[in-house]
């Protein structure tokens, strides 16, 4: 007998087919039982009638509890009134394991509940959506990149130097001496684009954040592009153009994920390049204008992304942010150098920056002298310094943190589902 995924039962209607899966839902009536299996590529009703087929199978069917799994034999029938329009008539059932009480209910539980039963919790239809979304986000900014002749390098995880500053740093034993575990790859990344003009990482990254936010992970994954010979401008081309092709192949492929977890994409489908930009002074005086009180000079915090990302349909992008509370390697405008050539990409719908880049420091003195101000360690450092000792050019790149975009995309109050395995401030179970 044919073993199919529920994904195709549409192909064998009429079949007496083979399913494998879990029990995630059980009816019954008397004579008849109603299983909602799932297998991980869908959910289809499957009834067995008592009396046509054999009773014993019939009592196995009675016995199953919620994520029991089982092979079930039976007919696809199609059926317009079946959630997903199929349905198997149950010609026989072989339990494989019977379940023990399940822990999480068909009824709604709190999500610190629901987190401490994650790997459970996982195999209910609007996280899985959630993962299948972050999945296509994955696959769509990989092809983009490709297509667009990019290299994939994969950075190192253990490294010996900070790049995004030293207060959120994880250090590890490293024989006799420490290691950190990377905040990004960017560095590396650097030294690659002067190998191979432009280049990817896509990997974990690790921050040692004390803050307890919607949008705060300590482990995340980030895709970092970096470009040899690209400026500013060509920097901020590529990120528009790359995340509203991701947003357009979100909206084609995942149609019913989408709609599982209840996105409204009204306000996805209009988002195409160009996008608008704001420096970081106009940035404050919106913020001034709305009655925020903000001085120049400081970070934005979460609320002021909100408000500043509300004044437009699409994300928008801030550029030249004072120069002092950016990082060592972002280079000043040679036209004003307290501010420098970064840009943050602000999502809208209050999911706030989903992005962080800019043009780097090119010029070796310049560069030493801004390693020596951030206090950081100059022998850790010195491969870096070689990057611009050996013919170097101008050259721009960018972070987009991955979750960051799946709570966007996706329509998420929290960043903490967006993650198969969450690491939080208080959380590293399971
Ligand atoms: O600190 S960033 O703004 N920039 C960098 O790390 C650069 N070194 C990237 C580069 O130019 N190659 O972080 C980039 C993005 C940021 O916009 C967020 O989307 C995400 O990384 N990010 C985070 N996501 C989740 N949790 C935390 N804690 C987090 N920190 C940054």
């Amino acid at each position: 007998m044919q073993r199919v995924d529920i994904s195709h039962v549409a192909e064998h209607v009429g079949e007496e087919v083979e399913l494998r899966g879990w029990v995630y839902n059980k009816r019954s009536s008397g004579s008849l039982i109603f299983l909602i299996v799932r297998d991980g590529t869908g959910f289809i009703q499957a009834v067995a009638a008592k009396g046509e087929i054999p009773d014993e199978d019939f009592e196995a069917c009675d016995g199953l509890t919620q994520e029991s799994s089982l092979v079930v034999r039976g007919t696809i029938k199609a059926d317009k009134r079946a959630p997903g329009g199929y349905e198997v008539a149950v010609t026989g059932v072989r339990p494989l394991h019977i379940a023990e009480e399940y822990p999480i209910s068909l009824k709604k539980h709190g999500t610190d509940f629901l987190m401490d039963w994650r790997h459970l919790w996982l195999r209910t239809p609007r996280q899985a959506a959630i993962l299948r979304i972050r999945h296509e986000i994955i696959g769509a900014i990989r092809d983009f990149l490709d297509e667009q002749e990019f290299i994939l390098v994969d950075a190192p995880i253990l490294t010996p130097s900070a790049c995004e500053g030293t207060t959120t740093l994880f250090s590890t034993d490293y024989f006799d001496s420490t290691a950190y575990l990377s905040q990004s790859g960017q560095l590396y990344m650097e030294a690659a684009a002067m190998a191979l003009g432009k280049v990817y990482c896509f990997g974990p990254t690790f921050r040692a954040e004390k803050s307890k936010t919607r949008r705060h992970l300590t482990e995340f994954w980030m895709v970092e592009p970096e470009m040899a010979w690209v400026d500013l401008d060509g920097n901020l081309k590529l990120q528009e153009d790359m995340v509203s092709y991701v947003i357009q192949r979100v909206l084609e492929e995942r149609k019913s994920e989408l709609a599982t977890v209840e996105r409204d994409t009204g306000r996805l489908r209009n988002i195409k390049p160009p996008f608008p930009r704001i420096s970081y002074d106009e940035a404050v005086e919106i913020l001034n204008k709305n009655g925020v009180e903000f001085e120049w000079g400081n970070d934005f915090g979460g609320g002021d992304e909100t408000v500043l990302a509300e004044q437009f349909d699409s994300p928008v992008f801030v550029h030249r942010y004072p120069t002092a509370i950016k990082a060592f390697y972002m280079k000043p405008d040679p036209q004003r150098p307290e501010v420098c050539l970064s840009a943050d990409l602000l999502a809208p719908e209050g999911y706030g920056e989903i992005i962080g880049g800019g043009q780097r420091i090119d010029d070796p003195e310049l560069l030493r002298l801004r390693i020596r101000e951030h206090d950081l360690p100059e022998e850790a450092y010195a491969w870096y310094m070689d990057l611009r000792k050996f013919g170097s050019v101008p050259h721009s790149g960018f972070g987009l943190g991955i979750e960051r975009a799946v709570a966007w995309i996706c329509g998420l109050d929290h960043i903490r589902e967006t993650i198969p395995f969450p690491r939080l401030l208080n959380r590293i179970y399971p």
